[in-house]
């Protein structure tokens, strides 16, 4: 299964990668990774494959004369001409992704490249604490990837360790009842997208289909195998 693990920049990829393919490997399987970010400085682990191998955002940059978003767009444009290896002896290959996601969105990049994997699925991760109160807001970027990947994504909400025990099972409980928040009539039109945004999210991101996690700790790492699992046995044994 290709697991492509996306998100907005600093919300975790990276470290979930590397913490998430020690935890698979522990747990038995076998784990392949690749990286897809051009412009990393220092991975903390070995990526089987890494695109800094073929090009880096800095030697396009010197190439060029560009930007960092210039050459960013350029590297997205390269990085959907290659052709990624396809480790079909791996149960579970994990893509880290850059962390400027909208060239990877809105340039079609990450379309073009999930689309050659039969068994691909996005996680789609987010800065719990940055965006605790705005968890509408993260939930339907999470949506435009799903809609433009055409993908099975998850949301996943990662830092948990860096939040009181308190707050973790609150924020649980508003996502695990999201109803909670469409109690009562509107009192600002914020509250009525609210509503409406979040009877559509509902069924496209199921409440407990949502875990939060430490990438850190690895706590609820669990959560995340057993999601997976769901997604392998509703489309069918993939490997
Ligand atoms: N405490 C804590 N820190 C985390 C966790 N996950 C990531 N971090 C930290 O958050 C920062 C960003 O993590 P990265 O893994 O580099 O995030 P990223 O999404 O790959 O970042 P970009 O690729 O730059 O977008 C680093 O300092 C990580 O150590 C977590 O679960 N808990
Ligand atoms: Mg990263």
């Amino acid at each position: 299964m290709n697991i492509f693990v996306l998100g907005p920049a600093g919300s975790g990829k990276t470290l979930f990668v590397r913490n998430f393919s020690a935890y698979l490997i522990n747990e038995g399987y076998k784990v392949r990774t690749i990286n897809l970010d051009p412009g990393v400085l220092d991975l903390g682990y070995e990526p089987d494959f890494d695109v800094r191998s073929l090009f880096t955002l800095e030697s396009i940059m010197r190439e060029k004369n560009l930007g960092p978003n210039g050459a960013m767009l350029e590297a997205m444009s390269r990085l959907a001409e290659i052709d990624l290896p396809d480790f079909k002896d791996a149960d579970y290959i994990l893509f880290d992704t850059p962390g400027q996601l909208e060239p990877f969105l809105f340039r079609d990049t990450g379309r073009i490249i999930i689309s050659k994997f039969e068994d691909a699925c996005c996680l789609f991760i987010g800065d719990l604490p940055a965006i605790r109160r705005n968890l509408v807001g993260f939930f339907l970027y999470a949506l435009a990837a799903y809609y433009i990947l055409g993908t099975e994504t998850i949301a996943v909400l990662n830092k948990i360790d860096l939040l009181s025990r308190e707050e973790v099972s609150r924020i649980e409980e508003l996502v695990r009842k999201p109803e909670s928040l469409l109690e009562g009539r509107p009192s600002s039109v914020k509250e009525e997208m609210d509503m409406e945004i979040l009877r559509a999210l509902k069924s496209f991101f199921p409440p407990k289909r949502i875990p939060l996690i430490s990438a850190k700790t690895g706590e609820n790492f669990s959560e995340i195998l057993a999601v997976l699992y769901e997604i392998k046995c509703v489309c069918g044994d993939l490997t």
